[in-house]
């Protein structure tokens, strides 16, 4: 079946379903292309509590349909692909949380959201790339703050505060990955181009940019600079929508390593599939949903 037929199959079923295609910017393109909504993760989940869709399809990763599912309980959240997992949000354990715990009894947790709902359970607080030096100096009562599990995030944002950040040695293996050498080389091929950088990258890339900030903050960034030509140091599927909303810009990948492996699982042939038979089902249980809402709530309340 043609990429535009699977397409159409898939429009039908979803209306059929009453459901509705959250896809995140890191998505292939042709999955994008038919997404009711397209967006960060947490922008995504927001969106799906609103609508009056009976189910979810979430094109992202496991973490990504696990907020859908806490912030949306009564719906059916569907994650075509199981193996779409990611690799940052597994390098933290419950039990692993608990010994920093006991080691860092008197820190804050603060939980980036890419995270499983069993850590988010455990924290604090959650935050996002874009609202982390907020959350943190918002817990005006801590003075330490454990930031898991995004060791380059939680450093990131220790430029931005006077608390004591304790970073979780964790890291996304795709923006960490993104070489100094490979930056310089985009840079010297493309002398007039601004460079833009995601806060998981590792610090010697960060310090280089133009800018950091969110996918969102960094769409937003693209499509108000007056400047052409943007290396972009995040997800290869980024390039989607900023081609899309700025045709007359150029950007470039400046690493082989931004093509995040787990989310390329979700493919035309697995959306179809799993509206056809309704699984894989992904359901947070009442007894972490609860705990794990409130961390988000939390973070929600930050302004
Ligand atoms: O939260 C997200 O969607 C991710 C993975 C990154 C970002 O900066 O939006």
């Amino acid at each position: 079946m043609s990429l535009s037929d699977l397409q159409s199959e898939i429009r039908a079923l979803l209306h059929e379903r009453n459901a509705i295609l959250l896809a995140h910017y890191y998505q292939r393109e042709e999955v994008q292309e038919i997404a009711d909504i397209l967006g960060d993760s947490l922008a995504l989940s927001i969106e799906a509590a609103r609508t009056n869709a009976d189910v979810i399809v979430f094109a992202g990763v496991h973490f990504m349909a696990e907020s859908a599912s806490i912030i949306s309980p009564d719906k059916t959240v569907l994650l075509p692909h199981l193996g779409a997992g990611c690799p940052l949000a597994d390098k933290i354990t419950p039990v692993s949380l608990a010994e920093a715990r006991k080691k860092y009894p008197d820190a804050a947790v603060v939980t980036y959201i890419n995270s499983s709902a069993e850590i988010k359970a455990h924290s604090d607080i959650c935050c996002t790339s874009a609202n982390a030096v907020k959350v943190v100096n918002s817990l005006t009562d801590a003075r330490q703050i454990l930031m898991i599990p995004d060791g380059n995030l939680a450093r990131y944002t220790a430029r931005f505060t006077d608390k004591e950040i304790i970073p979780w040695e964790g890291y996304c293996p795709f923006h960490h990955f993104v070489l100094p050498e490979e930056v310089a080389r985009a840079k010297a091929e493309h002398p007039g181009a601004l460079f833009i950088a995601h806060p998981e990258c590792n610090e010697a890339v960060v310090a280089m940019a133009d800018f950091v900030g969110s996918t969102s903050a960094m769409i937003e960034f693209c499509r108000k600079t007056d400047v052409r030509e943007i290396i972009v140091g995040t997800e290869i599927g980024i390039m989607t929508p900023l081609k899309k909303q700025n045709p007359e810009k150029i950007f470039i990948s400046p690493s082989e390593s931004l093509v995040c492996q787990t989310m390329k699982l979700i493919t035309l042939e697995n959306i179809l599939a799993s509206l056809k038979t309704m699984t894989p089902v992904i359901k947070v249980p009442e007894a972490i949903r609860i705990p794990a809402k409130r961390a988000l709530d939390r973070m929600l309340a930050v302004r």
